[in-house]
Order: structure tokens, then C-alpha cells, then sequence
């Protein structure tokens, strides 16, 4: 199975869901920066309180930050990783290209987990996260519309894109990405 993954998606679609269990089976790194961005706000360190307010709106933290973030997991890890909500931008797309290279471990695939938003906001109002609130799920969806999915014909273009409906079970769905990646 492919070892460098990228998972791509809107806000709910279960890219942490899947990334967990895929990276359990195959033992690769589960670099979720949305979870290393919580832990940031559980400690209240200064990067944390930063990092609530805009992720409590909705918004993406800033690029030169999440980058630092991702850059230092990188470059501590030698066998296979998956990226979780990871680039989420163009700009943390190309960023990490340069650093990809100089580790020599170029991306092996990008699944995107595709769902429409009637499933995704019925599934985040009941996780019932301080970000998951509808008003605000709103907002990630616009967000994610106008900052995310342009990196799907970016990866696209390159030949490394996989699309996996994520309508279904969990266990349904985790056999199509492991499918996708043969
Ligand atoms: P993330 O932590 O990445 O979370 P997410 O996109 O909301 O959810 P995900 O798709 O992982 O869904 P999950 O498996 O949890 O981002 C949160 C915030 O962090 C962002 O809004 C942003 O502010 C910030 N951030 C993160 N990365 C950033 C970056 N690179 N740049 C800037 N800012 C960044 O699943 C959702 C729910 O559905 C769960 O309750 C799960 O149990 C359920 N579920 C999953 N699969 C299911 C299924 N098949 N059936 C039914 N329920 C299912």
C-alpha cells in the first residue's frame, strides 16, 4: 500500500475517523494538524489561545503557523505518514512541496472523502464540538469552499487524486480508501 498520504475533504466528511484507523493498521505517522492544534488550546500555551478564537469562528489558523507545526512532525519522521487536514490551503499546498523534496518523500496519493452537506452538518452538530455549532459549520463550509477545494485540481493535475464517497458506514467506507490506495 502506498506509504505518503494526503486526506482531503470538507469539515466532517471523516477524515480523522478514517486517518485513525488506516494509520493504526499500516503504521504510518497520523500528522492531524487540527489535532495538534487542540492540544495547543487544551495546554493554553500562547500558540493555543491564538489558535481557539479562530478556529471557534470557523476560520483557518494562519499558514506561517500550521507550517512550523507540520514542518518540525516532518522532519522527525522517517517510515510512512498520512496528512489529516493538511494542506488546507495552496499555500501550505506549495510550502510543503520544497520541504517534501529536500526529505525526498514525495506524496504517494490524496484520497478525498467526498459527502454532501446536509450528512456533514447532521454529523458534526452531533459530535458537538465548541467549533461544531451550525452557525459556524456554516462558515467552515464556505471556508472550505473557497480555500480548500481548489487544491483538488491541484492534486488532480499532478495524477495523485483518489475520490472515495464517504456516505456509509465507517467500516464500508474505510475498505474503498484502503482500496484506493492499492
Ligand atoms: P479538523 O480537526 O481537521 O476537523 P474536521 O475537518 O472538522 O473533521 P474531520 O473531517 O476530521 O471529521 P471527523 O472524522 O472528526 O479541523 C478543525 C479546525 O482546525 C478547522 O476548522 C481549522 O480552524 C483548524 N485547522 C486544522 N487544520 C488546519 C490547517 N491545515 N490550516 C489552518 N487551520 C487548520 O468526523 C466528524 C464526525 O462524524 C465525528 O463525530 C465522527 O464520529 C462522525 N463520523 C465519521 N465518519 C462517519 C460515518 N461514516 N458515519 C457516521 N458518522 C461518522
Amino acid at each position: 500500500m502506498k506509504q505518503r498520504l494526503l486526506f482531503l475533504g470538507p469539515p466532517g466528511a471523516g477524515k480523522g475517523t478514517q486517518a485513525e484507523r488506516l494509520c493504526a493498521a499500516h503504521e504510518l505517522m497520523h500528522l492531524s494538524t487540527g489535532d495538534l492544534l487542540r492540544t495547543e488550546v487544551g495546554a493554553k500555551t500562547t500558540l493555543g489561545q491564538e489558535a481557539a478564537a479562530v478556529m471557534n469562528r470557523g476560520e483557518l489558523v494562519s499558514d506561517e503557523l500550521v507550517l512550523a507545526i507540520v514542518e518540525n512532525q516532518l522532519k522527525n519522521q522517517s517510515g510512512g505518514w498520512l496528512l489529516d487536514g493538511f494542506p488546507r490551503t495552496l499555500i501550505q499546498a506549495t510550502a510543503l512541496e520544497p520541504l517534501l523534496e529536500e526529505l525526498k518523500q514525495p506524496i504517494e496519493a490524496v484520497v478525498l472523502l467526498e459527502l454532501n452537506d446536509a450528512v456533514l452538518i447532521e454529523r458534526l452538530i452531533s459530535r458537538g464540538r465548541s467549533d461544531d455549532n451550525e452557525s459556524v459549520i456554516r462558515n467552515r463550509l464556505e471556508v472550505y469552499r473557497e480555500k480548500t477545494a481548489p487544491l483538488i485540481d491541484h492534486y488532480r493535475q499532478q495524477g495523485l487524486l483518489q475520490t472515495v464517497e464517504a456516505h456509509g458506514s465507517i467500516e464500508s467506507i474505510a475498505i474503498s480508501i484502503e482500496k484506493s490506495l492499492c
